[in-house]
């Protein structure tokens, strides 16, 4: 984001990924509360986008739904101003990073810093659940159903060499096994603890800058510690400190190349005091 480039915040209830669809009330709780609003922040409210009912399957549901969504990145880039989309469960990362893509219009590659306890990386034949916020990153590197890789455009919108994880804890074999055959790099949180967070990041934003002609970040806040901020779609024990995260991006602090941001999987009914709510607005904040 370049210095006092104007902020769109984009709401997106999407819920049909998960099995608790608690995170559709995420954004409208998010808006009310008014967390992206700084000192100097002129983080302005587009709408809420919301699923159709009566538009078929989940993953159907969920495509229509992320294609007005990437219709609306596009659009708030094209008018120079930076996304903030705010989920809603993270099903939602195709429509964001489709938009952004189809922006880009074969500029160069989008590069994408993964910041989650989960790898959402299964398709429907290594996953365990059934849920579509478990697939997102497969779906944008072209893997898994037709209708959620060739949204917007037929093509894989992220290549593997372009895309780091941060923050991983919890995953099943299947779609570790994709990554690992894909050659994504994924740091855990062992590796976080043993290098330390600055490092890292460091590492994960040379990974989404080389090649690319611009990348992003995608925040799923169970990154965070649940014992600390316990308001998310799917807790996952032994995270993140919301400080510490926020401290480490600052080195997006301005950054021109950095086109668009996510904030996901916030859930207001697993939140306390809404401490998730405000962390999801301080690490924001962090990177203006
Ligand atoms: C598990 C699954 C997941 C987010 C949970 C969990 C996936 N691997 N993704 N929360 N954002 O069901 O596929
Ligand atoms: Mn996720
Ligand atoms: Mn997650
Ligand atoms: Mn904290």
């Amino acid at each position: 984001m370049k210095a006092t480039q104007p902020v769109k915040v984009i709401g997106v209830a999407s819920g049909v990924g998960a099995q608790d669809r608690g995170c559709e009330d995420g954004p409208s709780i998010l808006r009310e509360l008014e967390v992206f609003r700084g000192a100097d922040v002129t983080a302005v409210w587009g709408g809420v986008l919301r699923p159709k009912a009566g538009a078929g399957s989940a993953v159907s549901v969920d495509a229509e739904l992320c294609t007005r969504l990437a219709k609306q990145v596009r659009h708030t880039l094209d008018e120079g101003r930076f996304p903030l989309v705010v989920g809603g469960d993270h099903s939602c990362a195709i429509g964001t990073w489709s938009g952004v893509h189809r922006w880009l219009d074969g500029r160069g590659p989008l590069g994408l810093i993964w910041i989650d306890a989960h790898m959402d990386s299964h398709t429907f034949a290594t996953t365990p659940s059934g849920a579509l916020h478990g697939m997102p990153l497969a779906a944008l590197m072209g893997y898994g159903e037709h209708e959620l890789t060739e949204l917007v455009e037929h093509v894989p919108k992220l290549k593997p060499e372009h895309v780091c994880l941060l923050g991983v804890r919890s995953f099943e074999e299947g779609e570790a096994a994709l990554l690992h055959r894909l050659g994504v790099r994924v740091i855990g949180m062992q590796e976080i603890r043993a290098r330390g967070l600055a490092e890292v990041l460091a590492e994960a934003m040379s990974i989404a800058r080389n090649g690319t002609a611009g990348f992003g970040v995608s925040l799923d806040l169970d990154v965070l510690d649940p014992a600390e901020e316990p308001g998310v779609g799917s807790p996952a024990p032994g995270g993140l400190h919301c400080h510490e995260l926020e401290q480490a991006l600052h080195q997006l602090h301005g950054d021109p190349a950095l086109l668009a941001m996510e904030i996901v999987e916030y859930n207001p009914h697993r939140d306390r005091d809404h401490l998730t709510a405000r962390a999801a607005g301080a690490l924001f904040r962090a990177v203006l």
